[in-house]
This record gives structure tokens, C-alpha cells and sequence, in this order.
């Protein structure tokens, strides 16, 4: 452990002294951090915003788009890490029957760079610069798991335990895991089984709306599946003799933190500039009081990533430096007339209020808006009854058009929040729907990325003052 410590030490400070030399010397790299909960919108963000800078045609609010020249893909710095599939999801998007690019379950990244016309008092006087911009998609799940480095097994057991029982879904792990012996000799069909019923506990939890469903690889297990490594589970008598289970278990879980969470953190989440949060709001609303409770702990959890000093305490000497930027954006606005959009963002900023009070991200700025990354629908006003009701239009899953009102968000966020934290069920005046869109055909004008709301307003945000 020491030596890899300082093995990695090294490494880091050599690969320091060159970044800063390049940065310095040729073209400043800019690393964008994407992330948000699974579904929040990830994939489609930064297929729409990289369309969007490559054709500047609707980004009237980025200000650098004037002095950009150009701006192509190129082959990213890291060869180990999947490229971000950019060509495949925007046909996905743009094809003549358009549908949303599928599920994508790991980190991946993408390199665009910019070349761009100095201006100001150094116009005219020197060459065009290149500036890169390096964005890098991962689950926020994974960030969930940075709260398990300072926690040992039987401190988390006792909290994940606490979780499933104020949760259904975790009827059949509850039951297996009152006839497991954690003191019996240790044997992997037994560990196997006790594992697969947690599992699957997290994945149904996960699937009605919870968002705190931690160890977050258990659910995005990728080429780890059914590695010991995610074969444990909480357990009510966290120690035991040598050679039982709850040992085994104990032992596994502190690989978990050394051999899966060190590294995403050490090697992706260290070395981001500027961070975007993408949140699912409207999503959690439609699910009810305890899904917003849950995505509002959730956030703080995630948030307290970015808290300066954390992972530096944590993850000691590996050179972290400071997320300079934070943007928390409610995703898939499109669902809600423009109207509502600014009630959408003072609930976004209410449900990060918290976290941001708890860790003032060390001078990082910080803001909030609603967005959405590829528009689904259009805005129509409907007269019904004699009283006008403002509703988007848009295409269903199923292929039919269709007028929808979403129900109006309050004015005052704290009629949400406040439900959800006093635990309410259902939510008092009414109810919020959300319909699932199917994005819309488009023509694009030469110059045009695809349609969007506020996308300039983000990319303005987050590397404007940069190019
Ligand atoms: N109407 C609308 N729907 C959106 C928008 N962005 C995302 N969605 C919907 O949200 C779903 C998830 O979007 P993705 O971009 O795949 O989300 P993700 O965060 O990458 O999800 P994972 O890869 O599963 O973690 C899409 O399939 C769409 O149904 C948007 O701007 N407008
Ligand atoms: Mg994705």
C-alpha cells in the first residue's frame, strides 16, 4: 500500500510538471466533468453539446463562439479509457425514425478542440489559439462511494442496513439475511447467494426511485461482475471469527474501496476543472415526496465530493486540484412550458441549498438552471373550459402526438421539499406527470447543432471565460 503510494506519488508529480509545461507553454486543456445519477441525461448532454459547439448556429448566449475558427474531435490523452461514442449517439438522435442512444454504464471521454481568433488588445498581434476540452462522462453513483473511504464495514453495514429496512424492495434480502450465519466458515455459494439477493434489493430500490443505492459498482458492475471483489452485503454482526463470512465479507469490502473506488477517484475525479451536475428533478417530482428526499440526500452525498479537502484527505498526496466550476442543471426542461422554468430552477437550487451550505466548495462557483439538452417538444397553449393552459406537444414512446400538461410546479420550492422531508406519501395539491418524448425529427441548417434550451447558457457557464 505504502509503496504503491509513493510509487503513485511520483507518477503524479512527473505528469504534473509535464501538464503544467504543455499547458503552459502550447495549448491549455480544459477538463469537463459530466455526471448525474443513471438516467439523468448524461449521454444526450454532451452528444447535444458537442454538436453544438462544432455547429454554433443556436448558441447566441457563448460568447466565445464568435472567435472560434474551428472546432473538431481529436484523439483524446488517455488511452485506457473508452472514448465517448459521440458519432453513434447523435445518429441515434438525428436519424429519420430519432430515438434516444441506449444506456451507457462506465466512464468515457472526448477530446474537442477549439482553435481561437485572439481578440482584445492582443488581436492582430498574435496567432489563432488551440484550446482543448476534455469531457468526461461517469456514473455519479460512483461518486456515492467516495462516503465508503472513511467508513469501515461495520459502520456502513449498519447505515445500508438501516436504508433497506425503511425500504420495500428489500423484503427478500432482509429474509436472506436472517438465516445467514455471518460467524460460519466461509463458503462462496452461500456469500454468492446473500450477495445476489442485496444486489437485487439495490437494483429494484434503485428502479422506484431511490437514489442512494451504494456500493454504487453493485449496480454498474461492468467487466467486475461476479468478481469477489461484489460479492458481499451487509451484515448485522459485522465481525466474526477467522475464516467466516463476516470476516471475508469485512475483507472484501475494504478491496472494494482499495481496488474500485482509489481508483476512479485518483485517476477521473482528481484531475477535473469544471463539473456539471446533471439532475432528473422532474423525474424524482413525478415519483413522489420520498424519491425528492432521496435525490435531495443523495445530492449532498454526491456534493460532498467536490468538498474541498475530502478527497484529499482521503486519497492523501494525489495531487488533486480544485473543481474550479460547479453547474447543477435540472435536465429534460422540455417536458414543462418555459413558464415553469424558473420554478424548476429554484427547486434545483433548493435541493442543493444544503449541501452547498455544508461545503461552500471552497470558493468554486456554483450555479443552477434548467435545461434541456435536445428539445422533444413544442410549447402550445390550449384553451380548456374557457381558461388557457400553457402545455408542451411532442411525440410519445408509442408514436402518437400529444398535448401534455405536466401539473404547475409551485412558486415556493419549500412546498416540495418540505413534503418530501416530513416524509410525506403523495404529494398535496396534486399531482406532477412526466411523459416520456420521443426526440423529434429534425432538418438541420448548415451551422446548426440540434434544437435545445439553455445549452449556451451552460457552455457560456462553464468554459466561456476559458476560450
Ligand atoms: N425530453 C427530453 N428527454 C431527455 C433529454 N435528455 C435526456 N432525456 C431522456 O432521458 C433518458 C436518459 O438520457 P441519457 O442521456 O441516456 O442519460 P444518462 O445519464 O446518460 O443515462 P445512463 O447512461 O443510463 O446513466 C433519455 O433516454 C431520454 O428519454 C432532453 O433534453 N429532453
Ligand atoms: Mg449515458
Amino acid at each position: 500500500m505504502i509503496i504503491n503510494d509513493i510509487a503513485d506519488r511520483l507518477l503524479r508529480s512527473v505528469e504534473a510538471v509535464q501538464d503544467g509545461v504543455n499547458e503552459a507553454l502550447f495549448e491549455p486543456v480544459i477538463r469537463i466533468g459530466v455526471t448525474g445519477l443513471s438516467r439523468a441525461g448524461k449521454t444526450v448532454f454532451i452528444t447535444s453539446l458537442v454538436a453544438n459547439l462544432m455547429d454554433r448556429g443556436r448558441m447566441p448566449q457563448f460568447s466565445p463562439a464568435t472567435a472560434i475558427t474551428a472546432a473538431y474531435l481529436q484523439p483524446q490523452p488517455d488511452d485506457t479509457v473508452p472514448r465517448f461514442n459521440y458519432e453513434a449517439h447523435l445518429a441515434a438522435l438525428t436519424a429519420t425514425d430519432p430515438h434516444w442512444p441506449a444506456s451507457t454504464r462506465a466512464v468515457s471521454e472526448l477530446r474537442l478542440s477549439f482553435r481561437v481568433r485572439p481578440t482584445g488588445l492582443l488581436a492582430g498581434l498574435s496567432g489563432p489559439r488551440t484550446v482543448h476540452l476534455d469531457i468526461v462522462d461517469y456514473p455519479g453513483e460512483w461518486l456515492l462511494d467516495l462516503g465508503l473511504m472513511e467508513k469501515t464495514y461495520a459502520e456502513w453495514s449498519a447505515e445500508a442496513l438501516q436504508r433497506a429496512q425503511s425500504r420495500e424492495q428489500s423484503a427478500e434480502f432482509l429474509a436472506a439475511l436472517e438465516g445467514f450465519d455471518g460467524n460460519a466458515r466461509h463458503e462462496e455459494a452461500g456469500a454468492k447467494a446473500l450477495s445476489e439477493a442485496f444486489t437485487s434489493y439495490l437494483n429494484r430500490a434503485r428502479a422506484a426511485g431511490y437514489s442512494d443505492c451504494t456500493p454504487g459498482r453493485f449496480l454498474l458492475p461492468g467487466e467486475l461482475a461476479g468478481s469477489p471483489v461484489l460479492t458481499f452485503a451487509p451484515l448485522a454482526q459485522p465481525d466474526g471469527p477467522r475464516g467466516s463470512m463476516a470476516r471475508e465479507f469485512a475483507r472484501r469490502y475494504e478491496s472494494y474501496k482499495r481496488e474500485v473506488v482509489r481508483p476512479f477517484f485518483r485517476d477521473h475525479f482528481a484531475r477535473i476543472d469544471r463539473q456539471i451536475v446533471l439532475v432528473d428533478a422532474l423525474g424524482a417530482i413525478h415519483a413522489g415526496p420520498k424519491a425528492v428526499e432521496d435525490l435531495r440526500e443523495t445530492m449532498a452525498d454526491i456534493l460532498s465530493a467536490f468538498r474541498p479537502g475530502r478527497v484529499g484527505r482521503i486519497m492523501a498526496l494525489l495531487g488533486q486540484h480544485r473543481v474550479e466550476k460547479i453547474l447543477f442543471a435540472a435536465t429534460k426542461a422540455d417536458h414543462i412550458h418555459h413558464t415553469q422554468h424558473a420554478r424548476l430552477t429554484a427547486i434545483m437550487e433548493a435541493l442543493v441549498r444544503d449541501a452547498r451550505d455544508r461545503a461552500d466548495f471552497a470558493g468554486a462557483k456554483t450555479t443552477a438552471m434548467s435545461i434541456a439538452s435536445l428539445r422533444a417538444t413544442v410549447e402550445e397553449t390550449v384553451n380548456h373550459d374557457g381558461q388557457d393552459i400553457d402545455c408542451v406537444r411532442g411525440v410519445t414512446e408509442d408514436g402518437k402526438r400529444a398535448a401534455f400538461y405536466p401539473g404547475e410546479l409551485p412558486e415556493d420550492p419549500a412546498h416540495i421539499l418540505s413534503a418530501a422531508r416530513q416524509g410525506a406519501e403523495k404529494w398535496l395539491d396534486g399531482d406532477y406527470e412526466v411523459m416520456r418524448f420521443k426526440p423529434a425529427p429534425m432538418t438541420l441548417k448548415p451551422g446548426e447543432g440540434p434544437p435545445h434550451i439553455r445549452l449556451d447558457r451552460a457552455a457560456e457557464f462553464l468554459i466561456g471565460d476559458k476560450l
